[in-house]
């Protein structure tokens, strides 16, 4: 029989399939939670140290005090993909509010819930091209920044998931969500940019976007290719004459965005920038020094 992957619940580690939290945990009560997603590429943690900042400022915003430090969570996660031998895998690291009464107050959760699954995901990045993506735009608008804000990576999922539906009802991969004014946002679990005449832009905070990890490593990339990318106000215009359009996140790595609500973007395929910004990345991911090393150093035998 194959063996089950282990999981982290609360310091301990349990079979998948006896691997559970509390029906009076917050974080499936009320979404009360916060997480990440994570990438481990050929057995190094990609960007890890921004995840467990990003994933500790999750927490601060909704005054959640995780039962850890930074150090410990590292070392949680680097302990989780060890135990299940894996090399190529998408890790999920959660903290829920805890077990607390059935009313929404917080104050009566006393212990948080922290739990970490590794499984194996291989790399899609490569020679190849991107994959070409159809997207709508959602008539769901993306929560503003004074509501339950995305930039909190938090485990109330609903608005994307209610844009993803119009998705799939639509018959298409995905479904970029427009902010409250009628701005470009992002998509249902990636961030988006835009090109035209060989210029970048990308949705700022205003927009109500999570502070993506790729994005922000994408920009930077860009900017070593001497490409300046505007963080500004994308309109829905902009976004359906632009020659290029992708899409950028943990999971999806990139994606090449064919059309949007049936519009072609440029021919519909890969454009130049996003099949270059493609190849750059791949490359990037595989580099010691975006991650942590998951395992010692091996032994090379001469
Ligand atoms: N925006 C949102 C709303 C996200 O949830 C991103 C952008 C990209 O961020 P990173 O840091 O990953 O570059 C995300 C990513 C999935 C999945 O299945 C992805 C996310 C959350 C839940 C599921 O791909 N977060």
């Amino acid at each position: 029989m194959e063996k089950e992957l282990l999981v982290y619940v609360d310091g301990r580690f349990f079979e998948k399939s006896k691997a559970v939290v509390s029906v009076f945990d917050h974080g499936i009560l009320y979404g009360d939670g916060v997480f990440e997603g994570i990438r481990v590429y050929s057995g190094s943690v990609f960007r890890l140290v921004d995840h467990i900042d990003r994933l500790y400022d999750s927490a601060k915003s909704i005054h959640l005090k995780i039962p850890m430090t930074k150090h410990e969570m590292t070392e949680a996660v680097l302990e989780t993909v060890r135990k299940n031998h894996l090399r190529d895998a998408y890790v999920r690291l959660v903290v829920s509010r805890g077990p607390g009464d059935l009313g929404v107050d917080p104050a009566l959760c006393k212990d948080p819930t922290v739990f970490i699954i590794a499984e194996p995901m291989a790399t899609v990045l490569g020679p190849k091209d991107p994959k070409v993506v159809r997207v709508v735009l959602a008539s769901t608008r993306r929560d503003p920044v004074d509501a339950a804000s995305h930039e909190i990576k938090s485990l109330n999922y609903l608005n994307s998931i209610l844009a993803k539906i119009e998705a799939n009802n639509a018959g298409v991969d995905d479904a970029i969500l427009l902010d409250h004014r009628g701005f470009v946002s992002e998509a249902s679990v990636s961030n988006i940019f835009i090109v035209k005449d060989t210029k970048v832009a990308t949705p700022s905070s205003s927009a109500g976007i999570l502070h993506g990890i790729t994005r922000e490593r994408i920009i930077r990339l860009c900017s070593d290719l001497g490409i300046d990318v505007e963080q500004r106000d994308v309109t829905p215009f902009e976004l359906v004459t632009a020659d290029e359009v992708f899409l950028v996140g943990t999971k999806s790595e990139i994606l090449s965005v064919g059309s949007v609500r049936g519009t072609k973007i440029g021919n519909g395929g890969v454009g130049p920038l996003t099949k270059r910004l493609y190849q750059e990345f791949s490359k990037i991911v595989q580099r010691p020094e975006e991650g942590t090393p998951v395992y010692e150093a091996e032994s090379v035998s001469i």
